[in-house]
Formats: C-alpha cells, structure tokens, sequence
C-alpha cells in the first residue's frame, strides 16, 4: 500500500513538473466557432506559411519572432475571417489559453487582414530559435502593442466564442 502511495504521489509530482516547465504539452488546439477544429503539433505549424512579428520584452529590447499568422490558422480551422467578418459575426472574440491558465482576449475583427494590418503571429522561435525556456513551444506574440502582457506563453488553446446573448 505505501509502495503504491509512493508512485502515486511521484507521478503526480512528475505531471506537475511537466506543467509547469510547459513539457506537458506540446500542441494547440484551435476549437469553438469553427469548421474544422484542429490539434496543430510543431510539424502542423512548420508546413504552413511562415510569418515574422516584433515585439519588445518587459525591458524595452525588441525581439524578432516567427512562426504562423493566427489569420493562416484561422483559414485552415473555418473561421469567419474577410467578407463573412459582419452582422453577428463581429461578437466575436478569441479566447488563447495558456499552460499556467494565463488567458488573454481579442475581438476576432482586430485580428483580421480586412480590418488591420497588424498580423498577430502564433510564434515558434525568437531569433531564429526555438522559444527560451519556459515560454514554448508556442507562444501569440503581437507587434505594436505598448507592453507585451498579451504576448501570452505556452499556449495550449486557441478558442473563437461568441459574445452575442
Ligand atoms: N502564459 C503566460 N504568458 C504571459 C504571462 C503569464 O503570466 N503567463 N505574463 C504576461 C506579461 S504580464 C508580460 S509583461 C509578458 C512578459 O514577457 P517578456 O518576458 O517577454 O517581457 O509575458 C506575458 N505572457
Ligand atoms: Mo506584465
């Protein structure tokens, strides 16, 4: 019985280490309002097109991160994105979920390409590198905004919801 406590209490301490060293998950899941939910792993991510975005850190210093567009990721998972962006569509929000349950919010409109130019990216690597530790694999970085608190780190969902009661 204590034998089984013991590994009991070592996996579950093992699961929590893996949670917060962001190791527990290595995908995102893209769900809610769309056609094609999706679970895009690094591979997923590195077969579609690449897109690039800077952003200064807490300190001030600018960094260069790549990875894919949420517009490009928003087209593969059926989201209404361009022309079918009115009427009720536009109580639409996007809600990004985080490892350490951090979340953030956008409206889906301030994301799309026919109403900003702003390309908000779902980024894999800074500086050509994979993302410091602690803050990958997947991190939504966007550019231009006046602190990065939205910059959210180890992403796990990406979820479109309606606001519309
Ligand atoms: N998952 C997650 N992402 C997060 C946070 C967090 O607590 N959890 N903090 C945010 C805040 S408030 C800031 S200021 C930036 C800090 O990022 P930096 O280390 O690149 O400056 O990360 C943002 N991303
Ligand atoms: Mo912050």
């Amino acid at each position: 019985m204590k034998k089984i406590l013991a590994l009991l209490f070592t996996s579950l301490a093992i699961t929590a280490a893996a949670q917060q060293s962001g190791t527990a998950r290595q995908s995102v899941t893209i769900g809610g309002e769309v056609t094609a939910p999706l679970t895009l792993t690094a591979a997923d991510l590195s077969a579609m097109p690449r897109s690039t975005a800077v952003s200064k850190d807490k300190q001030g210093t600018p960094h260069t991160f790549s990875g894919v567009s949420l517009a490009d990721i928003f087209k593969k998972a059926g989201v209404t994105t361009g022309r079918d962006l009115r009427g009720d569509n536009l109580a639409k929000y996007v809600l990004v979920t985080c490892a350490d349950n951090y979340q953030v919010v956008f409206s889906l409109a301030e994301l799309d390409s026919s109403f900003t130019d702003r390309v908000v990216i779902l980024a894999d690597q800074m500086e050509g590198k994979p993302l410091p530790a602690g803050t990958g694999p997947f991190r939504v970085i966007v550019p231009g905004e006046k602190k990065p608190a939205r910059n959210c780190f180890q992403v796990t969902a990406i979820d479109i919801k309606f606001a519309k009661k």
